[in-house]
């Protein structure tokens, strides 16, 4: 009986799927889910997205978060994932700078402001699946803030794409959320190049409708603009 018990929670196990509701930053974690970190509305159905044109692409919030998180220029950061991020794809971060007069705890990341600093390449497992970066465990991979950030208050939005699904449009799953950040002790850096969300993405990019079965790691193509590195 015990067994079947656990066979049984394994499977259900293996069926969740997973939000991030706890920034990492340099080690030290958010002190509570959805302080910083704004609540998605997924935060109890653990659904993705699977349109990446829709509205919710963006930051899939269901409320702004009370507080802001202090990040330091150069600083590392992840997130804490509810569940285990059990699919295949990869893992990215966005910043998008507050304009000057608005903060973090309430404009709401509209327009061309966003811009990449960081994505996750695969590689091929022992048993010839592709696999990347952080993949089965129970939090994202790490990313630095580039030095050259300039200080100011900035959304951070992470986002797991799982590709399992992939080969059918609007298949691909986004799991994504994003949190309110003041970047201290910044560059002057001009970061770019920058994109809406939605409008970054389209349905049918090569890194969001692609069959993991037909291509080698080293041609996929993440979807969204170029790394910016500062
Ligand atoms: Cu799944």
């Amino acid at each position: 009986m015990q067994f079947l018990t656990a066979l049984l929670l394994a499977a259900a196990t293996t069926q969740a799927h997973y939000t991030f509701p706890k920034l990492v930053v340099n080690g030290k974690a958010e002190e509570k889910d959805w302080s910083v970190t704004r609540k998605t509305k997924n935060a109890d159905t653990k659904q993705g997205i699977e349109n990446p044109t829709v509205a919710d692409i963006r930051c899939y919030q269901s409320a702004n978060a009370g507080g802001i998180s202090t990040v330091p220029a150069g600083a590392t950061i992840h997130y804490i994932s509810t569940q285990q991020v059990n699919h295949p794809g990869p893992t990215q971060y966005y910043l998008a700078k507050v304009p000057a007069g608005a903060s973090a705890t309430t404009w709401d990341g509209s327009g061309a402001v966003w811009f990449k600093i960081s994505t996750t390449m695969p590689s091929v497992d022992k048993n010839k699946q592709m696999t990347w970066p952080g993949q089965n465990e129970y939090k994202t991979p790490n990313a630095t803030i580039p030095a050259a950030t300039p200080s100011g208050d900035y959304l951070l939005r992470v986002e797991h794409i799982a590709l399992h699904m992939a080969m059918q449009a609007n298949k691909a799953q986004f799991y994504l959320s994003c949190s309110q950040i003041t970047v201290t002790g910044g560059g002057s850096g001009s970061p770019g190049p920058l994109a809406a969300f939605p409008g970054a993405y389209k349905s049918t990019d090569p890194g969001i409708l692609v069959n993991l079965g037909s291509i080698q790691p080293s041609a996929y193509q993440p979807p969204g603009p170029a790394v910016w590195t500062g």
